[in-house]
């Protein structure tokens, strides 16, 4: 049976939180969920290709001639809430194939039933595909039945059907690495990142409960993969495509100190030469940690500051303080690495005052680099519910919006948050100190490409209506 993992974005995604011009030069990042299903695939024997459309470029028509030439049995979509669009059109080019066509990813656990109204969707998996996915191919073959199969969507007699339960690997340990040698690795690059790079997963799921942050089914139970393992990979990626920079693609890399003490050790002890960088929560780490963390080749922390007002982060119900993001903050520069900080503008209840606090906030905290993102309501979320509660939002956006039936993107929560954004970037970015201090951080030919790249980003979406 051949089988083709499909990564598909169009360029619509009205929903997202990041305006397109910096979508665009941010970078290309890998599906690590389809390298993962793809490794497992293969060691259970199937003939497994992975078609990442967005690294290769390719278009809609160029994707359908692909399809056509791989002529796969099965196509295994992903999708999020905001790609289902992307990831429906790909269903759909895959239909015309003649592949029987299953849809994976975050969005299937959010929308079920809406996903399988498609004609051309025969099967959804909710949760994790790794176990799953060759359960469902298995059943398909041998012509077993699907009741047993946790977390499966299908349609029966017109009716869709949608199993308890959902896909969740137990022990990370007994994964195999992802499938690397199935992605297009030179095209994965960031704007932030050393070229050739890679992203890498070291656990899955956060203790946190932010309240504009969607769990995949699973999320909630913390897993850990051992510490020798993600070490392996990472010497197996530094020697096999001479990666310079891993970034970590879990929630938090820091949730366990322990298991970032022991990575750290391991990549000092095997004397590893790259340059890696990771999410984390400003109350996962502290001195001694970040100071380790750098030894071993930490080199930038993202975190979620998400506000300045001490409101507003109750309201996100975020758990931390404006103080210890200031202590954490003033620990990261102290131990040599870069801080990167995400913020939401427009979340419900905010106010003009509560925005500029959030500017005055970042600029006081002083990160070497920034986002700000537009509040947004993703399925299942609390923010989702008091969107619903204010009368912002129709409790059936994202079903409507999955089956098609609207194309409006969701409202702003806060009159003219797209203007606070592009007001809040001018203001970060176009001070003297800081682009001061970014000319005498350059070092490289890649600093310099970086730098043009981000200020390109930052003048296109002034301009972006
Ligand atoms: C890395 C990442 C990205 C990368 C994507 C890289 C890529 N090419 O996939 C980038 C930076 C591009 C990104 C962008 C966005 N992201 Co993002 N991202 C993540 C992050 C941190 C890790 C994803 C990952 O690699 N996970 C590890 C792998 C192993 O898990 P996985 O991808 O979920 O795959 C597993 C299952 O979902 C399932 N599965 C997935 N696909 C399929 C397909 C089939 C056929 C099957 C059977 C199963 C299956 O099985 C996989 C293996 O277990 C997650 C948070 C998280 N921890 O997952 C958020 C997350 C997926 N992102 C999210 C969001 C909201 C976004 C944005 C919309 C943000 C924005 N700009 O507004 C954009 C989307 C725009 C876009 N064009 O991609 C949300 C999605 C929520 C939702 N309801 O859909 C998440 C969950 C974060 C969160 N908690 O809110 N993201
Ligand atoms: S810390 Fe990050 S991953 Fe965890 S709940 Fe908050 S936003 Fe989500």
């Amino acid at each position: 049976m051949k089988i083709t993992l499909v990564n598909y974005h169009t360029g619509d995604q009205i929903n997202s939180r990041v305006p397109k011009s910096l979508v665009k030069i941010w970078g290309v990042t890998p599906p690590l969920g389809l390298a993962y299903i793809a490794a497992v695939l293969e060691k259970e024997k199937y003939n497994v290709s992975i078609l990442d459309v967005p690294a290769l470029n390719l278009t809609k028509n160029e994707t359908y001639e692909e399809l056509k030439k791989q002529k796969p049995d099965v196509v295994g979509i992903t999708c999020m809430s905001s790609t289902i669009s992307g990831a429906l059109e790909a269903a759909q080019l895959a239909k015309k194939t003649g592949a029987i066509v299953v849809i994976g990813g975050s969005h299937v656990a959010a929308c079920p039933r809406e996903i399988l109204s498609h004609e051309f969707v025969d099967y959804g998996l909710i949760g994790e595909g790794e176990h799953t996915l060759p359960l469902l191919l298995k059943a398909i073959e041998n012509k077993t039945p699907l009741k047993n199969i946790p977390g499966l969507v299908y349609k029966k007699d017109r009716e869709i059907i949608v199993n308890p339960g959902f896909g969740f690997v137990e022990d990370l340990n007994y994964l195999p690495m992802p499938a690397y040698h199935l992605l297009p690795m030179e095209k994965y690059n960031l704007v932030i990142a050393l070229h050739p790079m890679i992203t890498m997963v070291s656990s899955r799921g956060c203790p946190g409960q932010c309240g504009f942050c969607f769990k995949k089914p699973g999320d909630r139970k913390l897993r850990f993969r051992s510490p020798e393992k993600i070490v392996d990979e990472m010497e197996f990626l530094i020697k096999k495509y001479k990666i310079k920079e891993i970034v970590i693609a879990d929630d938090n890399l820091t949730t366990s100190k322990p298991n970032i003490r022991k990575i750290c050790n391991e990549i000092i002890k095997r004397k590893l030469k790259f340059r890696w960088e990771a999410p984390t929560r400003v109350d996962f780490v502290d001195l001694e940690i970040l100071k380790l963390m750098r030894k071993a080749g930490c080199r930038r922390l993202r975190y979620g500051v998400e506000s300045g007002d001490e409101k507003t982060l109750k309201l996100m119900k975020k758990g931390v303080t404006l103080d210890k993001i200031r202590q954490v903050f003033k620990w990261t520069k102290r131990a040599g690495i870069e801080a990167f900080a995400y913020f939401i503008i427009g979340y419900i209840g905010e106010t003009e005052e509560s925005i500029k606090k959030t500017i005055n906030f970042a600029k006081e905290l002083d990160p070497d680099m920034l986002m700000f993102c537009a509040a947004t309501p993703l399925p299942d979320t609390n923010l989702f519910d008091l969107a619903i509660s204010h009368n912002f939002v129709d409790k059936n956006y994202w079903k409507n919006y999955t089956l098609g039936k609207t194309s409006k993107r969701l409202p702003f929560f806060v009159k003219d948050t797209d203007k606070w954004i592009k007001k809040a970037y001018r203001s970060f970015y176009f001070r003297p100190k800081y682009i001061l201090r970014m000319l005498m951080k350059i070092r490289s030919w890649h600093d310099i490409k970086k730098y043009y790249y981000a200020a390109l980003g930052l003048f296109l979406f002034r301009m972006e209506k």
